[in-house]
């Protein structure tokens, strides 16, 4: 008896779905559908279906022909192969293509091993496709859906990355970049809408001068274009009685996570330390903020994350713990620990000591200054959230002002061409929806 498998993540069958049926009935005796995992699907894909497991192994059951449905834990297919062993594998021809050919050609060689074989059966390019893809896509960049995914995410794996975003732009190339690594996808889970750069974009210094309505507007550009989730810099959160009403409106948005730095008045930013006049927040009343947020948001999707200053202030490492567990007392979601020193020795003492009191509370870090520390290393140390802070700002701003300069003396664009994206490149970047 001759077993036909294939794969669905989605959550809306279309005709390209059916015709992969009709292939495996046309050659095999049986065809199992996998239902790929909640979790393997947030690792890999860095998305979630807006159904549950159960709702989509509902769905691939009613298609006819189809004979069982079995839940498939890894993107790689290596429980498959090891518990079914079917004889075909069927996929649509798109998995040739970048980063899902990694997966084509894994499958393939295990199915070698015993003499089974992939079936790349052609794309189903129809206007129907097209468009229920494109539904599916704007579906997951709903607030509703946006705003939960991060609890999700920290709840599924072991570490997230985020990376800054201060534009539709950025938030796109946060939003598609995706890397393979020893047969692997690597991709940012979410975006960072940093005071920093979001100041600096506008040529204005980090001292909560840019205001809510466009901090509101930066996240606005960035979810018209994305659907990954979203942590804002809310800086200090300012007073408390306006805090309230920003902790409804990121939640309105779809935003996830809101990060408080436990600083009051003028704030600058955290990476001058003491060369600058800080002032850090009295611990009692930073409490009563958190709890004030946390009354006033209205899912429990959102969360607020307490940031202490204690190590950039030079207050020692009992403070920061004392506030931390504190914090977490009066509500907070997750902690932030922030340090501008080059090595990371005492995010790491604070990390272990959080956690030998504390083995839930997310714990976020923003390696900006340490930057030598690996991802797995600070995993090892209890981190949940790395954060890359402004990598992108400072990244483009070089590129630029170099650019500027070899116009200025050249007279002409010519000399510069070959750092330049090609306008093919460019026009061709954006997606067009309709
Ligand atoms: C930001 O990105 O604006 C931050 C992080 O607050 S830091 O600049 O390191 O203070
Ligand atoms: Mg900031």
């Amino acid at each position: 008896m001759k077993v036909a498998y294939t794969c669905f993540t989605t959550e809306l069958i279309h005709a390209g779905h059916i015709n992969i049926i009709k292939e495996a009935c046309k050659i095999a005796d049986k065809v199992i559908i996998g239902c790929l995992s909640d979790k393997a699907i947030i690792t890999y894909e860095k998305t979630i279906p807006t159904i549950s497991e159960e709702e989509r192994i509902k769905l691939y059951n009613s298609i006819p022909g189809v004979n069982e449905v079995v839940i498939q834990q890894d993107a790689f297919y290596n429980d498959i192969i090891d518990d079914i062993k079917p004889d075909f594998i069927l996929h649509g021809d798109n998995w040739k293509e970048t980063p899902m050919n990694s997966i084509r050609s894994h499958v393939k060689n295990r199915l070698e091993e015993y003499g089974g074989a992939v079936i790349d059966v052609p794309y189903t390019y129809t206007e129907e496709v097209r468009k229920i893809d494109l539904l599916l896509r704007e579906k997951l960049s709903m607030p509703e859906y946006r705003r939960k995914r991060l609890k999700k995410v920290i709840e599924m794996c072991s570490l997230i990355k985020i990376m800054e975003a201060h534009s539709g732009l950025t938030g796109l190339i946060v939003e598609k970049t995706v890397v393979q690594k020893d047969g692997k996808f690597e991709q940012f889970d979410g975006m960072w809408i940093s005071s920093l750069c979001d100041s600096t974009a506008k040529g204005k210094p980090d001292i909560e001068l840019v205001d809510m309505t466009s901090r509101f507007r930066t996240i606005d550009d960035i979810m018209e274009v994305t659907t990954k989730p979203i942590i804002f810099d809310g800086d200090t959160g300012g007073l408390t009685e306006h805090f309230v009403y920003t902790v409804r409106s990121l939640e309105r948005m779809g935003v996830s996570a809101v990060i408080i730095e436990d600083k009051k008045g003028l704030k600058k930013n955290s990476l001058f330390g003491n060369e600058v006049i800080h002032t850090q927040a009295d611990k009692p009343e930073f409490c009563e903020k958190i709890s004030a947020g946390k009354k006033a948001q209205l899912t429990d999707d959102f969360m607020i994350i307490a940031r202490i200053e204690s190590l950039i202030l030079e207050k020692g490492m009992k403070d920061a713990l004392d506030r931390a567990f504190a914090y977490v007392e009066a509500g907070a979601d997750g902690i932030m620990i922030h340090s501008r020193r080059k090595e990371a020795d005492e995010i790491l003492e604070f990390c272990d000591k959080f956690r030998s009191k504390d083995k839930t509370t997310p714990i976020v870090v923003v390696p900006s200054s340490f930057n030598a520390i690996t991802e797995e290393e600070l995993a090892e140390h209890g981190v949940n959230i790395v954060i890359y802070a402004n990598q992108l700002t400072r990244a483009a701003f070089p590129a630029m002002k170099s650019v500027c300069e070899d116009i200025l003396y050249n007279h002409r664009a010519k000399e510069v061409d070959d750092r330049l994206m090609s306008i093919n490149e460019i026009i061709n970047l954006i997606d067009e929806i309709v």
